[in-house]
């Protein structure tokens, strides 16, 4: 394994480190030298599993899969086979994000208040940037004076162009001007921050629609990415909110963010299992940094890794 790739790891697992306490040691502990699993053992694993959030019928399928295996493959340590398990089940939801495939590649941000839309525009800005790609961003947000200055600290910071309008302005308009001004500088990306928040849902669904309406008219295929942000620290509310969305808008990826420092972690397999939108990006801090793309193989050895303290 490269060095990067190791360090990649080290890095996700002080990250996931609370996760991997609540979920994974926990049942180590349960599953040591191997037991038979008793049906009071499987109550106590089941229980583990769903305060880790991964979701009473997600927990239910992993016992059911940790069972299959346990019986047949006698010789493999527990762990190994905890392991396999939530493997196999994440790689359900595995499909990278490509903002290759398109000139320019329109990417449209959703998300309720709070869960990291703002900040995850920046991370992904700054990640495109890096690798010399011209990105411009869309103050979508019109909503809150905030955003948009919040954004434009952060396109200051990365050195990206922000289109922005005023306070109260038609969202729709902000983006029509955002994808004129992409045409004629030749961006490769576009990244559209939207409202998590407006006096009602029926108001924010609509001008969500609208938006996307918009982009479709000018560029087509567009929004080539529909991106949820969730909050792991929500728990099992996030595959509600997952749902809605989709439901409303039409999803193609999730963002799952703030998955340091939450013993909640188990919530990507919940979303992995449940839903069948694929997670493609995780974000693992505040830092510009800390945003990844998700590999469930990377994934599970970070989360079966015994974190070093202060890394
Ligand atoms: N620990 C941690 N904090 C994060 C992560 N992503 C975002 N945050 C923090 O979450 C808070 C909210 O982030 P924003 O990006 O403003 O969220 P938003 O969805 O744009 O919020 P609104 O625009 O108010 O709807 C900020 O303090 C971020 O630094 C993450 O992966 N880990
Ligand atoms: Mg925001």
């Amino acid at each position: 394994m490269s060095e990067n790739k190791q360090n990649w790891i080290k890095r996700l697992a002080h990250g996931l480190s609370k996760t991997h306490n609540s979920l994974i040691k926990r049942i180590d502990a349960l599953l040591w030298n191997r037991p038979n699993l008793s049906p009071e053992l499987i109550e106590e694993l089941e229980e583990t599993l769903i305060l880790a959030d991964c979701g009473v019928q997600t927990s239910s399928l992993i016992i059911t899969r940790l069972k299959e295996r346990y019986e047949n493959e006698r010789d493999v340590p527990s762990c190994d086979i905890l392991k396999a398990v939530i493997l196999e089940i994440l790689q359900k939801a595995y499909a990278p994000l490509n903002t290759a495939s398109f000139k320019p590649f329109v990417m449209m941000v959703l998300g309720v208040n709070g869960v990291g839309k703002t900040t995850t525009i920046a991370k992904m800005a700054n990640r495109l940037t890096d690798q010399g790609r011209h990105v411009i961003l869309i103050a979508g947000d019109t909503f809150r004076a905030a955003a948009i200055e919040q954004l434009q600290i952060w396109a200051d910071s990365i050195n990206v162009k922000l289109i922005k309008h005023q306070i109260g302005s038609d969202p729709s308009a902000v983006v029509f001007d955002g994808i004129q001004a992409a045409r004629t500088r030749g961006t490769d990306c576009v990244i559209v921050d939207t409202a998590g928040r407006l006096h009602t849902k029926k108001n924010l669904v609509a001008e969500l629609e609208k938006m996307k309406k918009v982009m479709g008219r000018e560029i087509q295929g567009a929004p080539h990415e529909t991106l949820l942000v969730l909050d792991a620290t929500t728990g099992q509310n996030a595959i509600q909110q997952a749902r809605e969305f989709h439901q409303k808008i039409g999803l193609t990826g999730i963002a799952l963010t703030k998955l340091d420092g939450t013993a909640k972690g188990g919530i990507i397999i919940s979303i992995a299992n449940e839903l069948s939108i694929p997670v493609k990006l995780i974000g693992i801090g505040e830092g510009i940094d800390d945003l990844r793309d998700f590999d469930p193989h990377l994934f599970v050895d970070a989360l079966f890794e015994e974190s070093e303290a202060g890394f």
